[in-house]
């Protein structure tokens, strides 16, 4: 280390539930070397892979550092040098004439590229609020999911993460954790070192899976006929907590007649697995404590994503799992932090205007829609920042498509020319977090982190934060909100509700929840029971109880595409940031379809080989790998490739579907039929 080193304490921003805290060596100005804080119990001193690599990520050579204008065609890369004040000029004046008509044709768009409560949606909100835009429906990831949560237990609440360390079973539902949920692993291993038993459900064979005693790869979409086989075992060999469930739960006797239709031969010709195993698990479910479920956002990507996690999260209230610390569900931990949303996003600025809302998932048919009375105006101008929609929304033929209009305004603020600011009009440098402030939640633990900049904003790259209050300038907002400095909005994202100089002086601030937050009920749910049956879903005209509804692809009718494929992560990217950072991307190789050998065979495919992954929606190439990881019937393809920095300049999105879930508007990503031949090998 050289005389002028210094490390600095920030955050991790990524998407990712570990939120780790960060160590950031400097040297001479230049970020030289990130790694994990080993005094923060969850990070422990250990970063994964990728965000060991962020110097590299940050100072990468084709970081964009000056705005831009775009000179060639939509999509294709082709732009100039402009300055901040001309730029900000042409925004200010494009949207205000929009605006002027109306500003519902306006629409940001915005999802986790960073998880920072002030450069995610601290000034942004406020700007868009204030300007009257149209609101985004932000249901990319986690919102079937999330919903499940709410009308079941009552909130996106559940175990602390660091008890699976005593639990005894752990089943992993639906998480590769090896590869998005490390820290979490480190605490599975420790169990299984003391004895605890590691189920994995999962219809890939992940490296997860590997180091689990029993792997249950069940077809995708099925995860309520097992929930419901796993409730019948429990009601028919008693293995409930009467106590529990008469106290602590809502609709039992309902829910009891539906899992008495769901033997586990049933179930198991359903999911397509041995019956013996959906037995075992039962057993193992009734018979040990504690036993804790990690569920992850993997099974809900589905048509009946929000009904599954819904079925899965009435377990633990029936075998009174919830009485131990070490016992019970953990999905997300984000609702246990007291965000002020209020104060921070200022929806008071809409001043009584109720916008319309777009739904994220089906934004290439929102851009391609006219006006409508049920739609609202045409879409005029679009400002994305922290995504990158052209890659990760599905159907990407109609989010292409959308996206190239040429009487489309666009404006994206990036560190990189993703596949989406390449449809740029105008494209703003933004800084990365080691080059801004920040405070953050966490949903896979419960402590705020603070993030601190560790170098000056490389290039003319400014925050988030500070573009849009630039632009509010611009555009004449005047309200005292928009001149808060980064210091203030972090101040202000929790408000009173922590000690802001402890996470000033520390990094970090654990918040008081409880050990075992329903070890006495007290769910915060409308009845304060867990909910089996849901009158607010009742309400809605939808089924009270949580049911299998099976996936919407492969249907028998269409025995053209006959493949189901689900799409994970790639342990080496991060949806789709890192895939441009040349030594990750080493690792990764090229986008790859794993393939069962008895698919395989019929189509006269070689490991190694280029193939076409096709449906009625598009086409992607990547190269096949015949594979135990991918059970017959199902290919996996992984990782969200830039488009650009695949073959043929497409990537998996190509064949997604818009189709939205059951509950809470998500996309069904993993409910998607194809079929696969060879290609010729060039493009
Ligand atoms: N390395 C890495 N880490 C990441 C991410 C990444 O891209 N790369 N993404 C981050 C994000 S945005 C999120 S939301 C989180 C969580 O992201 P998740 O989408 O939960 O990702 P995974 O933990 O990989 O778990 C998904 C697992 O679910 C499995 N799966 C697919 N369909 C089904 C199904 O129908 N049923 C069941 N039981 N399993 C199914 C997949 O095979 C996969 O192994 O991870 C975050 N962490
Ligand atoms: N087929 C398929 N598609 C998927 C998924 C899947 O499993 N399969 N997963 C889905 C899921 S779970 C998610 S969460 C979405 C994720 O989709 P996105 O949230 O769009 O995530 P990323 O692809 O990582 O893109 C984030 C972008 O934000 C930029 N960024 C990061 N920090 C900042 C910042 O401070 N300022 C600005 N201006 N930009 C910043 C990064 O450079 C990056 O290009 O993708 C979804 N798409
Ligand atoms: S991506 Fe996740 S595991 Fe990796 S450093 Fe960030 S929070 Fe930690
Ligand atoms: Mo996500």
């Amino acid at each position: 280390m050289n005389q002028d080193s210094v490390i600095v304490r920030g955050a991790c921003p990524h998407d990712c539930p570990d939120t780790c805290a960060l160590l950031t060596t400097v040297d001479n100005g230049r970020a030289v070397r990130v790694q994990g804080n080993p005094d923060h119990r969850h990070t422990g001193g250990v970063l994964c892979t990728k965000v060991s690599r962020y110097a590299e990520r940050t100072h990468h050579p084709e970081r964009v550092l000056h705005p831009l204008r775009r000179t060639g065609p939509k999509g294709s890369g082709q732009f100039e040098r402009i300055s901040w004040e001309a730029a900000l000029e042409e925004i200010a004046r494009r949207l205000g004439a929009i605006a002027e008509r109306d500003p519902e044709a306006i629409v940001p768009y915005s999802y986790a590229g960073t998880m920072g409560q002030v450069q995610g949606e601290g000034m942004a909100a406020r700007f868009f609020h204030r300007l009257g835009a149209s609101l985004l429906d932000r249901t990319i990831c986690a919102s079937a999911g999330g919903e499940a949560l709410m009308q079941t237990l009552g909130g996106k609440m559940g175990m602390k993460v660091e008890h699976f360390a005593e639990a005894r079973l752990i089943v992993i539902w639906g998480s590769n954790s090896i590869g998005s949920n490390l820290h979490f692993w480190k605490l599975a291993q420790q169990a299984k070192r003391d004895g605890a038993r590691l189920v994995c459900i999962d219809p890939r064979r992940t490296e997860t899976a590997d180091k689990c005693h029993e792997h249950i790869a069940l077809r995708p979409g099925t995860d309520a006929a097992l929930a419901l086989a796993l409730m019948h075992e429990l009601v028919v060999n008693d293995w409930l907590d009467h106590d529990y469930i008469a106290r602590h739960t809502l609709g039992w006797d309902a829910l009891r007649e539906r899992a008495l239709k769901w033997p586990p031969e049933r179930a198991a010709a359903v999911c397509d697995v041995p019956v013996q195993q959906i037995r075992d698990l039962a057993q193992a479910y009734g018979t040990t404590r504690p036993a804790a479920i990690r569920l992850n956002y993997g099974m809900q990507r589905v048509r009946g994503g929000g009904n599954a996690a819904r079925a899965i999260a009435c377990l633990p209230a029936l075998v009174g799992a919830w009485r131990h610390r070490a016992g019970g569900l953990l999905l997300s931990s984000s609702g246990q932090f007291p965000v002020q949303k209020q104060a921070l996003h200022r929806p008071d600025l809409l001043a009584g205007k109720t916008p319309r809302t777009i739904n994220m998932s089906t934004i290439g048919d929102a851009l391609l829609s006219d006006a409508s009375p049920t739609f609202g105006p045409r879409i005029e101008a679009v400002v994305v920042y922290n995504s990158n929609p052209v890659a990760v929304a599905p159907e990407s033929g109609k989010v292409v498509r959308g996206f190239a209009r040429e009487d489309l305004f666009t404006v994206v603020l990036e560190h990189f020319l993703t596949d989406t600011a390449d449809h740029a009009d105008i494209v703003l440098p933004a800084t990365t977090q080691l080059e801004h402030w920040d405070v953050h939640a966490s949903y896979g633990h419960t402590d705020v982190l603070l993030n601190r900049p560790a170098i000056a904003p490389l290039g003319q790259s400014r925050t988030n934060t500070e573009i849009f209050r630039q632009l509010a300038r611009r555009m004449g907002f005047d309200d005292p909100c928009f001149a808060e400095d980064d210091l203030t909005l972090c101040r202000t994202a929790f408000g009173d509700t922590i000690d802001f100089q402890q996470l000033l002086d520390t990094g970090w601030v654990t918040l008081p929840v409880p050990e075992a937050p329903f070890a006495d009920g007290g769910f915060p749910t409308p009845s304060g029971r867990c909910e089996f049956h849901s009158a607010r879903l009742a309400a809605q005209g939808l089924d009270p109880l949580p049911d299998y509804l099976p996936n919407a692809e492969p249907a028998a009718t269409h025995p053209a595409y006959p493949l189901a494929m689900i799409s994970p992560p790639a342990r080496n990217f991060l949806n789709s940031s890192f895939v441009n950072v040349q030594s990750l991307r080493d690792i990764e190789g090229q986008p790859v379809l794993e393939m069962h050998a008895d698919d395989a065979a019929p189509r006269g495919l070689r490991s190694g080989q280029m193939v076409r992954v096709f449906n009625d929606r598009g086409e992607y190439r990547c190269v096949v790998d015949i594979s135990t990881r991918a059970r017959p019937g199902v290919v996996n393809g992984l990782g969200i490739w830039w488009r650009k920095l695949g073959p043929a300049g497409t990537n998996v999105n190509e064949v997604t579907s818009q189709r939205l879930t059951d509950l809470g508007r998500a996309p069904t990503f993993y409910d998607c039929h194809v079929q696969v031949a060879a290609a010729e090998a060039t493009g």
